[in-house]
């Protein structure tokens, strides 16, 4: 029997919906799912590194046409005249050119304050390989880009701190070829983050970009962990073929571990062997080689083995307590300011993090690059890694709620194998509603399904207590496993000397860190401890915030604000700041401050 025939139009039109629907959330479900090659290089990569030719394009005229509509012929065709008649009205050879890795505010005086697109475009030669893929992989766009391989749109990206990749085998030419890509880093209200920040808007293509070469059956990729009880080495490999009865080896040279497996029809294969790894830890962060290959590929990862849990308001590393000793860092490069664009300028900040007496670093408010989190992990520093959930973002907006998602996906993806990171925050002082309950409740079942083997954090406002007695009963307490919480006793309220006064009770049995405490002051800048803006008044905050933090019986660690004097729009206190947050406790120009001292006293 026909049913359609006893349907209504009214039905029918329920049925399309109902179809399309589905369509869209399948979209969107597929959008989710990361793609990206784990541990690009120790594959075979070209870097794209270096000089770009780039066209500032504030209207966006290279891609809109007079009427707000994308044009076919714009600025990724890379055009030139043909004839003297010839009307083209851009020409990236005779532009501009800025360096990549890097950030443009820094790089141009002009683009100081730019906020908006800016094309950029790089031509290259390449040697096509019989059965091999490329992938152009960008480690960060901040924070839209729009790809083009010769003229053509390979794919789109929005997040300015995750990398992502393309399969560009298709169209690679020998020579010749041409990459375009629009950078845009418009703020925008429904974005990730939201408009207002308390750090630089960098735009451009701040991290390296590569083309990376792989086996058309490649290693895409794995885990490989320490097994909960500590007695096994487990994880998983995948390949980019769902294909069954592929051979895959795992070996551990150093611990005579060789293990042979084959894939599933999903082309992933699962292992679980016996092994007593010594352990990843701050006084020894052992890293082993580790070789994954399957078919015509051999990658090696560096990796260690840890566990990190909690028992009541303790942090257990290896099963044994540990006081996460800890200082917040933003991104920023060290003397010449903008991102950091170089493994060294990450090696030369978390020397001072190891100066300071730290085990420990807050890698805040968004993803920082690869290198930064393999820096850390080989200088025995276990790191907080967080996604720009930050502030007043739009909470009710399940575009927004997408985007994090996938920024929080993209985070665990990449950095998944490395023992340093031990907390992954979901946002950082976010407001109080049902849509943030629910928007955050979300994203921390999302990352416990990708991943098991961390501990989930939040840095959090108090919002109840008073001056005297700060209660921690934020209903994210309930949902996340360690409590941060940013506490600006001395610098945002009250007199630093009546820190020592405050109390502070925790409603959950869970462990705290104190994520955010500090105060401004300007290097070089002496007087009175009661002084702003004086070393001495920022010294008193650390000295009597440390006090205070002494008598918490449930304080598990502590990562103050901040490491070094950042960039800020919101700084306009133009004697002190000159658009820096000075609550760092060394200067951008790398001079320490006397409070870097109280807290290196502290850690001791
Ligand atoms: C905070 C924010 C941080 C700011 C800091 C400040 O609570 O988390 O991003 O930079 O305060 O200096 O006000």
């Amino acid at each position: 029997m026909n049913h359609l025939r006893f349907l209504t139009p009214q039905d029918m039109r329920i049925l399309i919906t109902l179809a399309l629907c589905q369509l869209f959330f399948v979209g969107l479900a597929q959008d989710q799912q990361v793609k990206l090659l784990q541990n690009i290089k120790s594959r075979n990569v070209q870097t794209l590194d270096g000089l770009w030719q780039v066209i500032v394009d504030p209207l966006e005229n290279g891609y809109y046409n007079h009427r707000y509509q994308p044009k076919d012929n714009g600025y990724f065709q890379n055009r030139k005249m043909e004839s003297p008649s010839d009307l083209i009205e851009y020409d990236f050879d005779s532009d501009l050119e800025l360096m990549v890795p890097g950030d443009w505010n820094t790089q141009d005086e002009k683009l100081y304050y730019y906020e908006g697109t800016v094309w950029y475009k790089r031509s290259f030669d390449f040697k096509k390989q019989k059965d091999m893929s490329t992938f152009v992989y960008f480690e960060a766009v901040n924070y839209e880009a729009k790809v083009y391989l010769n003229g053509t749109l390979v794919g789109e990206h929005t997040g300015g701190f995750t990398p992502f990749q393309f399969d560009i085998t298709d169209l690679l030419q020998a020579e010749d070829n041409f990459l375009v890509v629009k950078v845009d880093n418009k703020r925008k209200r429904e974005a990730v983050p939201t408009v207002n920040t308390d750090w630089w808007n960098y735009g451009g293509i701040t991290r390296s970009v590569h083309l990376v070469n792989v086996p058309k059956t490649h290693i895409e990729d794995y885990s490989v962990r320490l097994s909960s009880d500590r007695k096994h080495i487990e994880g998983w490999v995948s390949l980019s073929v769902k294909r069954s009865g592929e051979k895959i080896t795992i070996s551990v040279p150093e611990l005579k571990l060789n293990e042979v497996t084959v894939t599933d029809e999903q082309g992933r294969a699962q292992f679980k062997v016996s092994a007593k790894p010594k352990l990843w830890a701050p006084s020894d962060p052992k890293l082993y080689d580790v070789i994954l290959s399957a078919g015509d590929e051999t990658i090696k990862d560096e990796i260690g083995f840890r566990t990190i849990e909690t028992r009541g308001t303790e942090i257990l590393l290896n099963g044994e307590g540990v006081f996460l000793k800890g200082i917040s860092i933003h991104e920023e490069a060290p003397f010449k300011t903008g991102r950091v664009t170089s493994a060294e300028e990450c090696r030369i900040l978390l020397n001072w993090a190891k100066d300071l007496g730290c085990n420990f670093v807050r890698l805040a408010h968004y993803p920082h690059s690869e290198d930064m989190v393999r820096e850390a992990e080989k200088m025995g520093l276990m790191v907080w890694s967080e996604i720009p959930v930050y502030w007043t973002i739009l909470y009710e907006n399940p575009e927004t709620y997408q985007n994090a998602e996938k920024q929080l996906t993209t985070m665990i993806q990449r950095d998944k194998n490395r023992a340093g990171v031990v907390l992954w925050s979901i946002a950082n002082e976010t407001p109080l509603s049902d849509a943030r309950n629910s928007f955050l409740g979300r994203l921390a079942t999302k990352a416990r399904s990708l991943d098991d083997s961390r501990l989930l954090t939040a840095a959090l406002d108090t919002h109840s207590g008073s001056f005297g007695e700060r209660v921690i009963d934020e209903p994210m307490g309930e949902v996340v496993d360690v409590i941060g919480i940013n506490n600006y006793c001395g610098w945002y309220y009250q007199d630093p000397e009546k820190c020592v006064d405050v109390t502070w009770r925790n409603t959950y049995d869970k462990p705290m860190i104190m994520s955010e405490f500090g105060g401004g002051a300007l290097q070089g800048y002496h007087g009175n401890s009661n002084e702003r803006w004086t070393e001495e008044y920022q010294e008193a905050v650390y000295k009597y915030n440390i006090e205070m933090l002494k008598k918490i019986d449930f304080l598990a660690g502590t990562s103050p604000w901040i490491l070094m004097d950042f960039r800020s729009p919101r700084r306009h206190l133009k004697k002190i700041q000159k658009d820096f947050n000075r609550k760092g406790l060394i200067s951008e120009q790398g001079q320490r401050k006397k409070a870097f001292y109280t807290l290196q006293e502290y850690y001791k």
